[in-house]
């Protein structure tokens, strides 16, 4: 499968793994990135160094190209946005805000700068700032999340921007990359598959909750993840009482405190009942623990089939 986010970024597939917060290190980047997609190491709210560290790391195992993620709501964007210059990272993908004021620095070190949007009007934005592609990313996506579905939002951005487009949100098969391709998508990004892979360094536990989740599992709460930003992730104790207290009209701040921490639970500790356990709707076809490279062949392979084969012989 030969398209401009091949070309663009020297891989073998066209599919990039979701840069997630505490989740998305070397060695799970380098795995996807030798399976022939783009890796990405999450900056989170990481101290620069650390990152620094995962980035060298990462070079250590794998040859090919990988990228970083900036949480731009996060406190270590500034560190961040120089240390991928400075260790000559080749990707740079952004969630959560917009990278316009870095754009220039990047570019004129030859990173390739993709950033997340949920609108088109942000994929507008991004495309006059000089980015090279947008992730689309669709509401049904874990983590922080827009408002628009994958369905909705992918064919409405492609319509408005030249650079190429790649889809996120609901996809973790050869069908939702199938579907995505003819949303006009040029490649796809997936988060919630790659944690149910031995590569992905998270606690077991929170292995188990994907295995487990089913379609209508995942809760949004309604804003506390980033400063009042909507969140999706698996329905436990920790989302019944965050969102019973949004209810309540809590303060701010009071929401806040239960929210703190919440994912470095779920990612370290494993704690089923105050761990933010970000997952897609996707979740509920994810029901077993497969290597990156399997998962990334069998998505390629089951595309190929589909988009040569299947279609062709209806009609
Ligand atoms: O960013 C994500 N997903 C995330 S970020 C995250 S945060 C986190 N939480 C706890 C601990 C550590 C980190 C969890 N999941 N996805 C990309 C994304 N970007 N979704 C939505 C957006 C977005 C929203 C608004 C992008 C741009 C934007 O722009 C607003 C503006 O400035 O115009």
């Amino acid at each position: 499968m030969k398209t401009r986010i091949t070309e663009l970024f020297g891989i073998e597939y066209p599919i990039f793994q979701g840069g997630m917060a505490w989740v998305a290190e070397s060695t799970l980047a380098a795995a996807v990135s030798n399976a022939g997609g783009l890796g990405i190491i999450a900056g989170g709210s990481a101290p620069g160094e650390v990152i620094r560290e995962q980035i060298r790391r990462c070079k250590t195992l794998t040859d090919k190209p990988f990228g970083v993620n900036i949480m731009l709501m996060s406190p270590n964007a500034d560190d961040l946005a120089k240390i991928v210059v400075e260790e000559g990272v080749p990707v740079v993908t952004t969630g959560a805000g917009n990278p316009g004021k870095y754009m220039e620095a990047w570019k004129a070190a030859g990173v390739k700068v993709v950033p997340v949007v949920p609108s088109v009007a942000l994929a507008k934005r991004m495309e006059r700032a000089g980015a090279d592609a947008v992730i689309a990313e669709g509401m049904e996506s874990g983590g922080h999340i827009g408002q628009i579905t994958t369905i909705c939002l992918l064919p409405q951005v492609v319509d408005a921007v030249s650079i190429p487009v790649i889809g996120a949100g609901g996809i973790a098969d050869g069908r939702g990359l199938a579907a995505a391709m003819m949303l006009g998508a040029e490649g796809v990004q997936c988060g919630t598959v790659f944690l149910a892979t031995p590569e992905c360094q998270i606690h077991e536990n929170y292995k188990e909750m994907v295995l487990k989740a089913k379609d209508t599992d995942s809760a949004v709460t309604g804003g506390i993840c980033v400063g009042g930003a909507p969140c999706r992730q698996v329905k436990n104790k920790y989302t019944r009482r965050v969102i019973e207290a949004e209810r309540a009209g809590k303060p701010f701040a009071e929401i806040e405190e239960l929210t703190i921490g919440s994912l470095r639970r779920a990612v370290q500790t494993g704690d089923k009942d105050n761990g933010s356990f970000m997952c897609g709707q996707i979740g509920g076809m994810v029901n077993e623990i497969r290597p990156c490279k399997e998962v990334i062949e069998t998505m390629f392979a089951q595309a190929d089939e589909l988009l040569h084969n299947k279609y062709k012989s209806l009609y």
